[in-house]
């Protein structure tokens, strides 16, 4: 069966409970039960998950290769800006990467709009807040059954 891995950077837990005017109320549970609703059709299982541990996420990327997942979605959260490591950890990963952002990175901070992960995504999805997951999820089925055809 088909299986992707979607992991939550930094501070992604606090989602529905604090700055709702940029991030929304939805929870990051809500997200996941979004993601459940949106694999299913496709017949894909997915496994979700959010630190805010650098060296976690990392591992959990190599986690991904080493349990036989097809490919990654990920929302970086704060370490899209900052992280070599993640980065790394995705490229030597050889799987797909979508990444993910509820903002649109490029209309806020300038800082924001660097991503060390998107040079090495397959596509970036941001601005359409937890829709982007169901997004995402709904490219990765289609890359993954034209690959396969
Ligand atoms: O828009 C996104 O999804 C971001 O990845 C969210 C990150 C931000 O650093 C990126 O630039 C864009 C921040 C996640 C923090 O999430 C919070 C949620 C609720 C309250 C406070 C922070």
């Amino acid at each position: 069966m088909t299986s992707i891995v979607i992991l939550n950077g930094p501070n992604l837990n606090l989602l529905g409970r604090r700055e709702p005017e940029i991030y929304g109320s939805s929870t990051l549970g809500d997200i996941e039960e979004l993601c459940r609703a949106a694999a299913e059709p496709h017949a894909i299982a997915i496994e979700f998950s959010q630190s805010n541990h650098e060296g976690e996420l990392v591992e959990l990327i190599q986690a991904a290769t080493l349990n036989g997942h097809n490919a990654v979605v990920i929302n970086p959260a704060g370490y899209t800006h900052t992280s070599v490591a993640i980065a790394d950890a995705l490229t030597a990963s050889g799987l797909p990467v979508i990444e993910v952002h509820l903002t649109n990175i490029h209309s806020r901070e300038s800082f924001r709009a660097n991503s060390f992960v998107s040079p090495i995504a397959i596509g970036v999805i941001c601005g359409f807040g937890p829709v982007g997951y169901k997004l995402a999820i709904d490219a990765v089925a289609q890359m993954l059954s034209t690959n396969r055809s």
